[in-house]
């Protein structure tokens, strides 16, 4: 009898172990986060490919090919993306923390640089995941006249999330174009060095701004994007963002975007607007009816008033920049040799193309995106958003609303409303 229980007993814990074997196998399953081009995890130490639609299959040899499958697919089930959280009502506002569920946006971040500047980007690279990235994951794009260092790549592929790609200007974009008089822009560069014009006596400072203006957005690893933000070295983050901005500019059909605008020194672009005129001339078919042309312009387009929006923070379209009109328009400016026989800045080219080319609804103020960039602020007005933003910004220095930024000007012309408070940051 004592043998028969002991067999029992023995049944019953076989059986308990294969239960609690079974248990533990099914049980250590767990749905992984879904892969879309949303939903990767991020793992700052391994590539994944980029966000892109792959690109077109090579034409393979026939014998290779697999024979043709003729069932249908199996439904692919779309992802329910949800709507962005835009104020601190909506649903996932407090989400900060986990990776957003998506969609991206065929978007990256994109940087000129020199390696010098590598631990000025890294502070700017870091602020951005920081804030915004290190839940998106968009690929970032550098950008330099030389070939960068082991050391540059190093650092800046651990800071972001995304891919990281490296690419070298051809040297037509950072060079004088042969139809350039090269002691005329010598003489330039002297007599501004003496006149103490910043940047006036540099020649890489007029490769830099003929590049941005006319060439970054063709570089060999931007073409296959569609939008486009740009960080310099040296800049502050100073809230947390909590959608994307790139999704934003989509889903709202805009093509460019700022935080800064303010006034252009004259003496850096004395026959701009020059050339901007004969461009309106000969393109006119480029010049959009319902432009901004009050925001640069205070006469009707006689003069130019030097309103620009500060191209060192910028989020935009790149096909817009890459569009036959904007071409028609650096080719212009380009061919009159301002970037050289003055000192033509990437900023008032951009915002004249933009102000011109562009349906004024479809030029974007973020002003949930506070930004510093020496010596300016951009700080959210109003101190309840800047507390839902967790802002780490001095109100007091938002320029915003002071006598030399150009952003009132913008509010006016598109006939938005001065946040309130707007007249204590006004001095
Ligand atoms: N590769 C490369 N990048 C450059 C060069 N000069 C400027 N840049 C980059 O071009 C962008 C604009 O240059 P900045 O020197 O910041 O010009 P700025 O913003 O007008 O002036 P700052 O007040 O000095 O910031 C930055 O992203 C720089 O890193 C250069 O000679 N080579
Ligand atoms: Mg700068």
């Amino acid at each position: 009898m004592a043998g028969g229980n002991a067999r029992y007993v023995r049944y019953i814990v076989i059986a308990f172990f294969c239960l609690v074997v079974i248990y533990f196998v099914s049980g250590t399953k767990y749905d992984p986060v879904p892969l879309n081009p949303a939903g990767a995890a991020p793992n700052p130490n391994v590539q994944t490919p980029p966000q892109q639609a792959p690109a077109e299959k090579p034409v393979g040899d026939a014998k290779k090919e697999k024979p043709v499958d003729k069932k249908p697919a199996p439904s692919v089930e779309k992802p329910d993306y949800a709507a962005m959280a835009m104020s601190p009502s909506d649903p996932g506002w407090d989400d900060l923390n986990t990776i957003n569920k998506g969609p991206r946006m065929n978007a990256t971040f994109v940087t000129l640089a020199r390696n010098s500047d590598i631990w000025e980007i890294a502070k700017s690279i870091r602020q951005v995941e920081d804030r915004f990235n290190r839940r998106y994951n968009y690929d970032w794009v550098f950008i330099n006249d030389q070939p960068f260092d082991e050391s540059f790549k190093k650092v800046t592929t651990s800071l972001v999330s995304g891919n990281t790609y490296y690419d070298v200007i051809p040297e037509k974009h950072w060079s004088f174009p042969e139809w350039i008089d090269q002691e005329k822009a010598k003489k330039v560069r002297e007599d501004m060095a003496q006149r103490k014009i910043i940047y006036g006596d540099s020649i890489s400072y007029r490769h830099m701004c003929r590049f941005e203006s006319g060439f970054f957005f063709h570089q060999e690893h931007m073409l296959k994007y569609d939008y486009y933000w740009r960080v310099e070295p040296s800049v502050d983050l100073h809230c947390d963002i909590h959608y994307d901005p790139f999704r934003f500019m989509v889903e709202n059909k805009k093509k460019y975007s700022f935080v800064l605008s303010l006034y252009e020194y004259i003496e850096t672009i004395p026959t701009l607007w020059d050339s901007t005129k004969k461009f309106m001339k000969n393109f006119p078919e480029h010049i959009e009816k319902d432009n901004s042309m009050k925001f640069l312009s205070d006469d009707g387009g006689e003069t130019y008033n030097r309103c620009h929006f500060w191209s060192n923070f910028e989020v935009g379209d790149l096909n817009w920049l890459r569009s036959q009109a904007y071409t028609d328009f650096f080719n212009v400016l380009d061919k009159d040799g301002g970037f050289f026989y003055e000192r033509w800045g990437d900023a008032p080219v951009h915002s004249i193309a933009a102000g011109l080319m562009l349906k004024k609804e479809e030029i974007h103020f973020f002003n949930d995106i506070a930004y510093f960039h020496v010596p300016f602020t951009h700080c959210p007005t109003g101190e309840q958003k800047r507390l839902d933003l967790r802002c780490h910004c001095d109100p007091k220095e938002n320029f915003d609303w002071k006598g030399y930024s150009c952003t009132s000007k913008f509010f006016e012309l598109n006939g938005m409303p001065k946040p309130d408070g707007w007249e204590e940051q006004a001095n």
